[in-house]
């Protein structure tokens, strides 16, 4: 064979080759130009590409992937969860790295760590800051201010009073924990609640007592109220001091916080108190058929007439806790209620219950009463007051709730210590739920002495807009302005 009909043989292959290349790439652009313009069709596009790659067995191209379908995907579980429920799902490795020093806290598997930041870079003495805190709080409180705009408030008014009887409860019951004695105390407590809320919607009422109620406290209490009231008699093992307590160790101790004044400190009842209301009266038969309690206590008012249904709030918009008073404790009474909760957090795989948007600098800030942190190992003592307080049992008989209850209860320090039920609540809602779930009833004028919550609303008498004491030297008590520094992200949300 010449050179020449070489040449020839191999021109004409590849000229073949150029043809029926361009004939397979002609079909191709005729295939896409009769579909839909490209530019607003980018769906469409992939799609495109989808059907023709599904139409051939590309399986011995070892590195192609699948073309994923264009339809959006819902994120995976974990993500979902790490929006407003409890633990750390969702949190990325990058995420860990770094929250420490940019947001206060670190939620690693047995390597989980929290400290003060001071978000908004407070600067100044402690009474300086104080009186930083008293402007702040002031200004909010003496804003007028209406309803939450969060919930459509509408839907969820009173029934008119023909209509009560049919009305449809969320559920939900009021509950105090009161003794015989008390029944004119918490009487009149019944009569001015009811007044202000319940008379417009009978919710039922759950009266609990360490010993049976008497005769006489029952009829008493049923003049006050057209509502149903059932008495509950605390079963023995939800109540009474357990019997891995040492007497002496508690004696001692209990002689200790007294010297040092701590209210009821050597009153073991105050002490069984605390802790049941604390871990156990959630868990009584009584209450297992309700979602929803609102506490209620004797020797307390309220200010507000309250014209639309809490409980349905609470239910339409999932929080899972409301408060109206926010303010520092004794610190020598919650000692070491922080090491032991970190100890808790850092054991096992306990880190997974804590819940990122949670409350942590409102649990460590420590501009106002740094000697509180000092004492309580960190903790600002900062907790919401539960004499009043609307709740979502669900959280307080949640896994996370119960594993780190059953461990404080395990180191005896409800006796050895002072722990209220107060911080006790308070803390576990700030590292379990999302901050965004507490709600600060700030519409709701209260009083317990001697502290109120009196907002200015056209539904509010009989207190002073934006007074927080009886007494203006307990105003350093009130730690409502690092609830709203470092837990409400815009004020003008709700109200
Ligand atoms: N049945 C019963 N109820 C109790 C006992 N101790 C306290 N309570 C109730 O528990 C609630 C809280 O007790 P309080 O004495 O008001 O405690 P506190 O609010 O911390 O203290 P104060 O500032 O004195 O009101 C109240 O409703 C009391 O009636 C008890 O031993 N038995
Ligand atoms: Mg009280």
């Amino acid at each position: 064979m010449t050179m020449r009909n070489v040449f020839n043989r191999r021109f004409r292959r590849i000229t073949v080759i150029i043809i029926s290349g361009t004939i397979f790439l002609f079909i191709i652009v005729i295939l896409f130009a009769s579909r839909k313009p490209l530019s607003s069709q980018d769906s469409d596009l992939t799609m495109g590409f989808k059907s023709f790659a599904d139409n051939f067995d590309f399986s011995y191209l070892k590195n192609l992937k699948p073309i994923s379908d264009s339809t959006p995907q819902p994120p995976p579980q974990s993500l979902l969860e790490s929006e407003s429920g409890t633990g750390t799902k969702g949190i990325t490795e990058e995420e860990e790295e770094d929250t420490y020093e940019t947001k206060g806290y670190q939620i690693k598997r047995q390597d989980v760590k929290f400290k003060y930041i001071n978000p908004n870079g407070k600067k100044g003495t402690k009474q300086e800051v104080q009186a930083q805190h008293d402007e702040l709080y002031n200004k909010v409180l003496t804003k007028e201010i209406h309803e939450p705009k969060d919930f459509n408030i509408e839907s969820i008014r009173p029934p008119s009073p023909d209509m009560l009887s049919k009305y449809k409860h969320a559920n939900a019951t009021i509950v105090a924990l009161v003794r015989n004695h008390e029944f004119g105390a918490i009487g009149r407590t019944i009569r001015k609640f009811e007044k202000s809320f319940n008379e417009k919607f009978n919710y039922p009422y759950t009266l609990i007592n360490d010993v049976p109620f008497s005769d006489k406290f029952k009829d008493r209490i049923q003049a006050f109220t057209k509502s149903p009231v059932e008495f509950v008699t605390i079963p023995e093992e939800l109540w009474s001091k357990p019997d891995s307590i040492d007497v002496e160790k508690q004696t001692t101790e209990m002689n200790i916080m007294a010297e040092h004044n701590v209210a009821y400190a050597k009153m073991e009842s105050y002490h069984n108190m605390c802790r049941f209301y604390s871990g156990n009266m959630f868990n009584l038969p009584e209450l297992q058929k309700y979602k929803y309690y609102w506490r209620i206590e004797p020797h307390v008012e309220f200010y507000t007439s309250i014209n639309y249904d809490i409980f349905k709030y609470l239910e339409g918009t999932k929080k899972v806790y409301g408060f109206t008073i926010s303010l520092y404790d004794i610190s020598e009474t919650v000692k070491t209620l922080w090491t032991e909760t970190l100890k808790f957090l850092n054991t096992g795989d306990n880190y997974k219950y804590i819940n990122k948007n949670g409350a942590f600098q409102w649990l460590l800030s420590d501009t106002q009463l740094p000697e509180n942190n000092q004492i309580a190992g960190g903790y600002s003592t900062c907790h919401f007051w539960s004499n009043f307080e609307i709740v979502d049992m669900d959280f307080l008989r949640s896994e996370a709730y119960t594993a780190w209850f059953n461990h404080l209860d395990s180191t005896g320090k409800f006796y050895y210590e002072r722990w209220g039920d107060a911080p006790v609540h308070s803390m576990g809602l700030a590292l379990f739920a999302d901050k965004s779930k507490v709600h600060w009833f700030r519409d709701v004028g209260y009083f317990h002495d001697p502290y109120y919550n009196c907002p200015k609303t056209s539904h509010t008498r009989g207190c002073e807009p934006g007074q927080f004491s009886k007494w203006d030297h307990l105003n350093d008590q009130n730690c409502m302005a690092s609830w709203i520094d470092y837990s409400i992200d815009d004020l003008d949300a709700i109200y």
